[in-house]
């Protein structure tokens, strides 16, 4: 998510050993410097960062740790400001949170992505308000991200915005809903229009929560934006969208500070898995290059239940995983998200992560080839990949429209990633994964020592 950043930070960092001179301090400050202003951070947020780091750094004495310390502990300041952090329920259900922005930023999407991490992850029961007439199409849009998701929506293309709020929140007090989404219209420009609208039903709603929803592909007008909303409406927080097309990210660094309201959410993509929340403490750890093995966890945890992982555990260690654990697998990564965004959190593999860019895990054409492939096989070939001999991969082939050398390196790889999996889910096996993860990391720095 923040590749180019992490990149600049290990380099800056690398510059300062154990103990060193007030030169050294001055090459790795500059070179922040450098890197932060070409990533689109707002010249007066670096130059607060830069200045807090020196000063401290001189007062405790120029040194790797000293510095490590100092920098991560004003960039956790930027990256704050006062307010609620992630999802914040109200004491008392439903929790209402209004969703606003100008037309096109990403309202829509982050609303039905909001609902899927409810849903999935803490098991809540949400309700959406199609609060958007502007166009007809808006509604279509949110019903069918509703129905994709599994959640209630209410809608009705020919009443007033005001009304559809009024009934929502009757639906969701006499349903016992956790959550009321509101998604509203947006324009092409801040107009008073949009602001009279949005102010009527802010006072009907009465809303716990009021999300800004920037498109980050806008840069800078993102931030002047956001600020704006703030001022006329009065919103809790941010959420940025596309940052996943926005291979710079400054912008994310720099807008808690300046709109003065902390940056809640971040948008990583289409998909509705493809949201993170921006908590100061992680990603600062991220930025650092010791990754976010929290969120990852929370992700895996909420997404891949333990009985099954047990079961996978135990069968990988005795070399019996097969197809069909593989296809089941494939389709509790894909609620995860992004393999990029996935492999950022791990320390160490963020610069991994840039490289391989995105493997789309339902489309890429090796997935589709795998798949077509065991969907050609017998329910005995799946379970037992050793019965795979010429005849049958002949047969297999055909069936999936695949030429034989192409079935061959398949099955082949399928082996080397069991027998992969095996050598690590034994005794030695984390030990084999840390020592990997140091060399890959190459001077970064170990994951405890930011807490
Ligand atoms: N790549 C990417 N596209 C997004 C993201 N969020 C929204 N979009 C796309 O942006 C476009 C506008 O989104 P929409 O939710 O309809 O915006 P709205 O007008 O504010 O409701 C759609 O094509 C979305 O698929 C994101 O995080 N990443
Ligand atoms: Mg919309």
């Amino acid at each position: 998510m923040f590749d180019t950043l992490t990149e600049s930070f290990k380099s800056a960092i690398n510059k300062i050993r154990f103990h060193d001179d007030e030169k050294a301090l001055k090459k790795a400050l500059s070179e922040l410097k450098k890197s932060l202003l070409k990533s689109d951070v707002h010249h007066k947020v670096v130059k607060e960062l830069l200045s807090n780091v020196e000063r401290d750094v001189k007062k405790m004495g120029v040194g790797k740790d000293n510095f490590l310390n100092a920098l991560a502990r004003h960039l956790k300041d930027i990256l704050t400001a006062k307010g609620n952090q992630g999802f914040v329920f109200a004491s008392k259900p439903p929790t209402v949170v209004l969703m606003t922005g100008l037309q096109g930023s990403g309202k829509t999407t982050t609303t039905g992505k909001f609902a899927y991490m409810l849903k999935e992850q803490k098991k809540k029961k949400v309700l959406i308000a199609a609060a958007d007439l502007q166009r007809l199409a808006a509604v279509e849009q949110l019903r069918q991200i509703a129905e994709q998701v599994g959640v209630d929506l209410v809608a009705d293309e020919n009443a007033k915005p005001e009304d559809i709020v009024k009934e929502a929140l009757k639906k969701a007090q006499d349903g016992l809903y956790d959550v009321l989404l509101i998604d509203t219209a947006g324009r092409l420009a801040i107009d008073e229009e949009l602001m009279e609208e949005l102010a009527r039903i802010k006072k009907i709603a009465n809303p716990d929560e009021i999300f800004y929803v920037a498109d980050a592909m806008t840069g800078i007008d993102a931030v002047r934006t956001a600020a704006t909303f703030k001022e006329k409406i009065g919103i809790t927080g941010v959420v940025l969208s596309k940052f996943d097309a926005d291979s710079k990210g400054g912008v994310a660094l720099g807008v808690a500070h300046q709109v003065g309201v902390p940056l809640r959410f971040i948008g990583s993509g289409e998909k509705m898995p493809d949201l993170e929340s921006f908590i100061p403490d992680r990603i600062v750890s991220r930025l650092m290059g010791a990754g976010d093995l929290e969120t990852l966890i929370e992700k895996t945890t909420a997404v891949i239940d333990e009985k099954s992982a047990k079961k996978i555990n135990k069968k990988i260690k005795k070399g019996q995983f097969n197809f069909n654990d593989f296809l089941e697998q494939m389709e509790q990564m894909k609620k995860l998200g992004s393999m990029k965004s996935i492999m950022s959190m791990i320390p160490g593999m963020s610069s991994i992560a840039k490289q391989i860019g995105d493997i789309d895990l339902e489309n890429s054409k090796e997935m589709k080839q795998i798949k077509a492939m065991i969907s050609s096989m017998t329910p005995k070939e799946r379970e037992n990949p050793d019965l795979l001999n010429n005849s049958r991969k002949r047969r297999i082939a055909k069936g999936a429209g695949l030429d034989q050398v192409q079935v061959n390196r398949i099955i082949k790889q399928f082996k080397n990633a069991a027998k992969m999996a095996k050598k690590l889910s034994g005794k030695n096996g984390m030990k084999q994964m840390q020592e990997i993860m140091k060399q890959m990391q190459g001077g970064g720095i170990p994951p405890g020592l930011l807490r």
